[in-house]
């Protein structure tokens, strides 16, 4: 089964959303693998935004994801990485759908709430970065036949 990781940015934590953003992705079918709330150290901070580091904003970005606790997780389901990035809507929130996570609760790029995997590469890279193998906990859930 297909798996992303999600992480409820510090803006998130901090307007109080894990639960909003938790349950979108719980009732819409997929099972959550692994969860915690951490803070993100400068060095991890900058191991997975990797791919920015030329960007003129990638400071302000690395001090933005260090700058209070976020809340990581892991989800399962079909097609869960394509479909979790159209629940979270554009990475600009202005251009997000309403009824998307960003549509619905962000206004910024600098604070846009959430984090997903864009690729099943990167989900694999950032899940590797953030949870160790024995946190991801595998289980049934008995109404999966259906979802
Ligand atoms: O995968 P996404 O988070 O949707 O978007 P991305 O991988 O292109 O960019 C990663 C994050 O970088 C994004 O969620 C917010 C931030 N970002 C992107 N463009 C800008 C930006 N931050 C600032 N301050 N300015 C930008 O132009």
């Amino acid at each position: 089964m297909e798996r992303t990781f999600l992480m409820v940015k510090p803006d998130g934590v901090q307007r109080g959303l894990i639960g909003e953003i938790t349950a979108r992705f719980e009732k819409k079918g997929f099972k959550l693998a692994g969860a915690k709330l951490m803070n993100i150290s400068e060095e991890l901070a900058k191991e997975h935004y990797g791919e920015h580091k030329e960007r003129p904003f990638f400071g302000e970005l690395v001090e933005f994801i260090t700058s209070g606790p976020v809340f990581a997780m892991v989800w399962e389901g079909k097609d869960v990485i394509a479909t979790a990035r159209f629940m979270m809507g554009k990475t600009n929130p202005a251009e997000a759908a309403p009824g998307t996570i960003r549509g619905d609760y962000a206004v910024q790029v600098s604070n846009n709430i959430i984090h997903g995997s864009d690729s099943p590469e990167s989900a694999v890279r950032e899940i590797g970065l953030f949870f160790k193998e024995e946190e991801l906990v595998a289980y049934d859930k008995s109404v999966a036949a259906w979802i």
